[in-house]
């Protein structure tokens, strides 16, 4: 294990970040896709077949997250941005920790849980009523609402992309944080980081399709490892 320069650093996180914090994963041992089938309820389809059954799971999600709070690896990437120059996290969570637990630099690959847009004209609005006093929820112009996300089958904001293509292709460290690395295109980041020569760090409970590629797979908890790697990257160790 070398010691990469620290000058630029781009971060992937997904649903195991906030594992700790006690946000279900997606395909885990508890996670959401288990008691809901992706197509039921995180596409647009579905959506437009049944509002009500898709804002009751975000509902019920909003409302569980509401409850819960950054763990010291949502705070150990928010010391990380202030210390490092050039630092780009890329979320694909939607559940606002990284904004609560201070980070600003923040690419939100698939949108974010706490903003709605309308089905009529896009607009976009914060929106944090928990729970939803009335579902589905309707625009003030009388449509219906959608959460301001990205759903299977849909493309990403292309700025967000390419400013995250962008920052993996000139890292010199990237970590990937609590993924599966089974959902496109996030997925295609971290071997883009590794061909552009960046050094590339796992952390996971376990091995994924990327453990491969890493140059260094730190198998335990990210509330745990993430500070202890940053520690040890910065010689306080
Ligand atoms: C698109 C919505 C153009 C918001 C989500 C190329 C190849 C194959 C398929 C495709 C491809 N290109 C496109 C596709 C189709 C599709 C896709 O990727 N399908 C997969 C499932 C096969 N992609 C799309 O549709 C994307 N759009 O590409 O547009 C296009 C359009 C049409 C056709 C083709 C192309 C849109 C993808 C976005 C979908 N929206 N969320 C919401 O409600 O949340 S995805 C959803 O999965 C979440 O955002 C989540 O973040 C994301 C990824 O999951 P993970 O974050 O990795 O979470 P997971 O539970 O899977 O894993 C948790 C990990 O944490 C595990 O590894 C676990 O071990 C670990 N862990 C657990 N505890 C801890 C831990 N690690 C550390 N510490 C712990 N304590």
């Amino acid at each position: 294990m070398r010691n990469p320069s620290l000058r630029s650093v781009a971060v992937l996180t997904g649903a195991g970040i906030s594992a700790e914090s006690g946000v279900p994963t997606f395909r885990g041992a508890d996670g959401l896709w288990r008691q809901y089938r992706a197509e039921e309820l995180a596409t647009p389809q579905a959506f437009m077949r049944n509002p009500t059954l898709v804002w009751e799971w975000y509902d019920w999600r909003r409302g569980l997250i509401a409850g819960c709070q950054p763990n010291a690896a949502h705070r150990t990437l928010t010391e990380m941005e202030r210390w490092c120059e050039d630092f780009t996290l890329i979320t694909q969570n939607v559940d606002g920790l990284h904004q609560r637990a201070g980070s600003e630099r923040i690419l939100e690959l698939h949108g974010d849980i706490w903003r709605v847009r309308c089905t009529t004209d896009n607009t976009v609005c914060d929106n944090h009523e928990v729970p939803l006093s009335r579902i589905p929820p309707t625009c003030p112009c009388g449509a219906l609402l959608r959460p301001d996300v990205v759903w299977f089958g849909e493309s990403l904001d292309s700025e967000v992309m390419n400013a995250a293509y962008a920052a993996v292709e000139r890292c010199d460290l990237m970590l990937v944080v609590g993924t599966s690395a089974v959902v496109h295109p996030a997925a295609s980041l971290p071997a883009i980081a590794h061909n552009a020569g960046a050094y590339l760090v796992e952390v996971n409970v376990q091995e994924t399709a990327l453990s491969a590629l890493a140059d260094e797979v730190i198998l335990g908890p990210a509330a745990r490892e993430l500070p202890e790697l940053w520690a040890r990257l910065t010689g306080a160790l």
